[in-house]
Parts: structure tokens; sequence; C-alpha cells
């Protein structure tokens, strides 16, 4: 029975990996025929885990992995330090496949993975109290998953090791990458360390996907926009590190249904507020001069990223490549992004000052439900905002149809008293 470590399935089947945030084959290392994955997941039972999977695409021509496989973890990430057979490989750790001789194992006979740590001049100790560590490979014997916990891979009073380098040699054959010299080995990046804390806007909103922080004010959701299960936020807010900035919240209050935000998910962004310009989609004019789409960055998450966009749909990435300040809800389905004013401002232009936009959650649910026809969200600028003078009172009174009764609306901030 195949072991699942943090979500992975060690069975030599990659429909498990998602494919955008573990695929550690760069051009400068992909080698034909195979894709090589890495995570770094933490797993119930093992606790922090790197998984590697090799998976074998060609159809034909890729070897069955024998006996004298290796793949070797330049752990420290330093090539000059560790073990180097080949080019600057930098091995503080190894894993040698090799047939199972102890009779009493469940995998006894069978092509196991055994985890080594490794001199510079080579000399291997056996680790894990020699037994091998948790993998599976396909039926063919071409491919395998492998997961290596990181507790054995922290040395006696070293510290563990975060992000990790690694290179492979396939039946003293086949190297991934192909050149140890001089291609780069492949990274599992540290996925804790991807995570920034949660950032606060103005001090007021902070980005971790509860809304507790929201003023109900910032409710932007009018009955002609509104969308069962979701409630949509949207804060024009000056903040001390990025100026004036709108921040946009997004949450599913339908937990049970709502769906995970997933990669392809697109804010669009109408920030002259005249849906006849900018983007338009096949079916709705969003009028997008901007949009925020989510997609997986280098380090495995996933993350906003903020394009300005043409009229003919032609995007140009911008703050830098980096992603915007974000914060998703823990299970995925709400998410705070905050997109700085000057972000938004073309050279030459105006910043803009109201906003309004629209949302495609993973390419499925509209917010507002119907692009085509409902309003979009506006995000207005309080100093657009003409004053209310509070020290004046008023009481309107309407009479019902009826004379039983009178129905009262009293005055309320922000003048929306429905007179
Ligand atoms: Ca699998
Ligand atoms: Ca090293
Ligand atoms: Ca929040
Ligand atoms: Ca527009």
């Amino acid at each position: 029975m195949a072991t699942t470590i943090g979500g992975i399935t060690l069975d030599g089947d990659f429909s498990d990996w998602l494919a955008a945030n573990s695929v550690v084959t760069n051009p400068a290392n992909t080698v034909a025929g195979y894709q090589v994955y890495g995570a770094l997941v933490d797993d119930a039972t093992l606790g922090e885990t790197y998984v590697i999977g090799i998976d074998a695409t060609a159809s034909t021509g890729d070897a069955v992995i024998a006996a004298g496989t290796v793949i070797y973890l330049n752990t420290d990430q330093n090539n000059t330090t560790g073990y180097s057979p080949f080019g600057d490989i930098g091995a503080e750790y190894e894993i040698q496949f090799a047939i199972d001789t102890n009779t009493n194992d469940s995998t006894y006979n069978t092509l196991q993975p055994y985890l080594y740590s490794v001199t510079s001049a080579g000399v291997a100790t056996l680790l894990n109290g020699g037994a091998p560590l948790d993998s599976g490979f396909s039926t063919n014997g071409e491919s395998v998953e492998v997961a290596i916990p990181q507790t054995l891979l922290t040395p006696a009073g070293g510290s563990p090791p975060t992000a990790i380098n690694f290179a492979a040699l396939i039946n003293g054959a086949t190297g991934l990458p192909g050149a140890f010299a001089n291609d780069p080995e492949y990274v599992i990046p540290d996925s804790a360390a991807a995570v920034p804390p949660p950032t606060t806007i103005g001090g007021v909103t902070t980005l971790d996907g509860t809304f507790t922080d929201w003023p109900a004010a910032d409710m932007i959701a009018t009955p002609g926009n509104a969308v069962a299960g979701y409630q949509v936020y949207g804060a024009f807010l000056n903040d001390a590190a990025l100026g004036n900035t709108y921040v946009i919240g997004i949450d599913a209050t339908a937990a049970a249904t709502d769906p995970v935000i997933s990669a392809g998910t697109t804010i669009y962004l109408n920030t002259d507020q005249n849906t006849a310009t900018g983007y338009e989609l096949s079916y709705a004019n969003v009028g997008a001069e901007y949009e925020v789409q989510f997609s997986y960055g280098s380090n495995a998450e996933l993350q906003p990223y903020l394009y300005s966009v043409t009229s003919a749909g032609v995007t140009t990435l911008l703050n830098g490549g980096a992603p915007l300040d974000f914060g998703f809800s823990g299970n995925g389905e709400s998410v705070e992004v905050a997109i700085p004013q000057s972000l938004l401002t073309p050279a030459g232009g105006a910043a803009p000052t109201s906003i309004n936009f629209a949302t495609l959650i993973n390419g499925a649910t509209g917010l507002p439900g119907d692009l085509a026809n409902d309003p979009e969200y506006t995000i207005t600028d309080p100093a657009t905002l003409v004053p209310v003078n509070h020290a004046i009172k008023k009481v309107g009174i309407v009479y019902s149809g009826d004379e039983r009764g009178a129905v009262f609306w009293l005055d309320r901030p922000g003048g929306n008293n429905g007179l």
C-alpha cells in the first residue's frame, strides 16, 4: 500500500504533484525524457519532509531504475562543501538505491532507497537505522517518488536544512541534470520561508484572510452585485510603506461550498471606472486597465501578480515582477490583497482615485455573478466624498399606505437614510 506524505502519494504517479508548484526543473537543467519534482511538506507522521519525484516522461527510451542509482543531496546548497564524485555536486548526504537484503523487511528483495551521510572524501554512513526511506516506483520501474525526513538531514548539534539542492545519477549513466559540472542543481525551496508574515495596511487591515478587521462600511457589495456565499470588501487606505493603497477583500462566507482560489483567478481593475475602455471579456465589458492574476511564484506559493492590460489583452507584469502584498484564509477560499495606487498610475498619467473591479474565481465564479450585466464593485476615495455634517439631525417620517401605523427612518452616519 502506497504511503502518502504531506498529500503526495509515493506511487510513481505524478498527477498528485501540483505541477506549477513542484516542478524544480528549469531551462538550464532540464533533461529530455524526464520531469523532476521536489517539495518540502509537513507530514503528520514524519514532520517536515523533503519529497523528490523523478518522472520518466519518455514513452520509450528511459531506463528502469536499478541498484547503484544515487540521488546526491547538497543540503547546505554549497557546491564547494561535501562530496563531489562528479563536477561540483557538493553532497552532504546521498540516497543509494539497493536491493533490500533484510528478510525481516516487508520490502525484502525489492529495490529500495537508503539514506547515507557522506564526507568530502566519500565515506558514507548508513542512516535511518538501516531502514529504507519511504518510496514508490511506477509500474514500469522508470519513475520514483522518495521521501526524506528533515530530521535525518540534520547533523548532530547542527541546524536542520531549509532549502536544499539535489542531483541524481540513474544507473551510473543518466545524469539529472545532464552535466554535473555546468548545469545548476535542482532546488527544493523552503516552504516555511515562502510564507511571509501577514502585512497590515494603513495600520488597519491585516492581510490574513480574516475579515473582522474590516469595518462594515467597507462591505461594498450592493443589492445589484451581491453574490450568495461571498462578502466583498474594498478600501482606499494610506499606508506608511506603500502610500495610498487599494485593499480588496474577498470573503468566502459559505466555506462548505465556495471553491479554493486557484491559479488563473483574476481581479479585473477598471481604474478609470469606464467599462468601455480597457480590456473586455468576450461576454462582458469589465473595462480593465489592470488586472491581478493569481499564479505560482518561484517559491512554489500561489500569489497575486499585478499586470497592466491593453484593450487587446496584452499584459505587462508590474511591481518589478514581485507579488502584491496579500493573505489567504486558512482554507484558501478567501483573500485580501493590497494594490498600491502608484502601481495603477500610468507614466505621465493621473493616479486613479475611485476605482471599479470585478473578479473571476477559477475561471468559473464571477463576482459580481453576472459580469455582463451586474454593476462592478467600487472602491471610493474618501477624499471625493462630501463630508456629512452630523451636527444637523434630521428625522424623516414616511407614512405607510394604510392608517394603522407609520414607518420611521432615522438619520444614520453616512447619510444613507433612504430618503
Ligand atoms: Ca504520486
Ligand atoms: Ca554542500
Ligand atoms: Ca484581515
Ligand atoms: Ca476602463
